[in-house]
């Protein structure tokens, strides 16, 4: 059991004891031959859990949707994106600096949507002056805005505006299987109009590393060079796709599990003083709360003496002072939910 109680992320969650037995028994071979066995099944089963002709291994999410947003884009072309979007946000602009792809932002709504006259207004006409638009990129769950679970009908009408101006459509589904829970549909509905997406095995499914690339068969065959050209070949890497397969074979079903959890955590957060918690936004993973300026501690004091006296992780979200994101997983059990609601009332009382 890991001792900490670290709602910081569910980056953060280690792998499971049966990740670790498949680890060290493994098969594995040179993937950069293609000759990997476990990561053959990776792929494959990925592929097919998400209704796409093929899948890639690749080692994270930021990997995932640089290696994608390049093999759709070139460089000088526009890719149209949310203003929080993961990609935009917090993936260091890999794509501007590595692709010359260019950022072209429409703001993200608070349930995890683009306006859809957004995106056709920022779809480029054929002219010498403008880039080239070829992609628009979603991102399901909606992370920045609280881990919004985005519909499949949703997704298919920014499909529809992608094909009528022949571009492709790219899913950031870091957390697609938490959406697939949250709506209660596959994540293969969810993914069904879109090109590409990608998913991770390191956040809620608990694998220690990597995400996949799903797509077509010609669009994957030149996501695995793009991803050599990043330096992303990897060797016997089936010491790690051992844990992904235990992961999208056993994890995915109890996603449930961590959206009671969150959802218990707010309810109790709601009933303290100097906390605010919208629980009509508690869809998933993601608990977003806000320390009032009413508390008897500051944000600082709060996160140091969760951590100091009750061995709790918590965190504003990257770029907020006072909104902050407890996200629960695996290792956050409702016993652990109480204890921290019991020491979040001490520290605030
Ligand atoms: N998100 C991390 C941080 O980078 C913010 C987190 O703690 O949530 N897409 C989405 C929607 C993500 O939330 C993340 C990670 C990624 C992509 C990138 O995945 P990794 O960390 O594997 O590169």
């Amino acid at each position: 059991m890991v001792d900490t109680i670290d709602f910081r992320s569910d980056t953060v969650s280690h792998p499971t004891p049966k990740m670790r037995e498949a680890m060290y028994n493994a098969a594995v071979g040179d993937d950069v031959y293609d000759e990997d066995p476990t990561v053959h099944a990776l792929e494959a089963e990925s592929a097919a859990l998400c209704g796409k002709e093929a899948g890639l291994f690749v080692s994270s999410g930021t990997q995932g949707n640089l290696v994608s947003v390049l093999v759709h884009c070139g460089r000088g072309d526009e890719v149209i994106l949310g203003d929080k979007a993961h990609t935009f946000v917090y993936e260091a602009g890999g794509i501007a600096a590595l692709g010359g792809v260019i950022p072209h932002t429409v703001p993200v709504h608070p349930d995890g949507t683009l306006a859809l006259d957004d995106i056709r207004r920022a779809v480029r006409g054929n002219n010498i002056h403008f880039p080239r638009t070829k992609l628009i990129a979603l991102e399901n769950t909606q992370g920045t805005v609280g881990g919004m679970p985005v519909s499949a009908e949703y997704t298919r009408a920014v499909a529809e505006i992608a094909r009528e101006h022949k571009l492709k459509l790219h899913i950031d589904g870091a957390r697609i299987f938490n959406a697939a829970a949250a709506l209660g549909v596959s994540a293969k509905d969810l993914v069904a109009d879109a090109d590409s997406m990608t998913f991770c095995l390191s956040k809620g499914l608990c694998a220690p590393v990597g995400s996949i690339i799903v797509g077509d068969r010609a669009f994957i065959d030149e996501a695995r060079r793009v991803r050599k050209i990043l330096g992303g070949g990897m060797r016997q890497v089936g010491v790690i796709a051992a844990a992904g397969l235990v992961a999208i074979r056993e994890m995915i079903g109890r996603i449930p599990e961590d959206h009671a959890n969150a959802r218990t955590l707010a309810q109790g957060l709601s009933t303290i003083p100097h906390i605010h918690v919208d629980l009509s936004r508690v869809k998933t993973n993601f608990v977003m709360f806000d320390l009032l300026d009413s508390a008897p501690v500051t944000p600082d004091e709060f996160v140091a003496r969760l951590q100091r006296e009750h061995n709790i992780l918590m965190r504003p979200y990257p770029g907020f002072k006072r909104t902050f994101r407890a996200v629960t997983h695996y290792w956050i059990t409702p016993e652990r939910i109480e204890q921290t609601l019991g020491a979040v009332q001490e520290l605030l009382a």
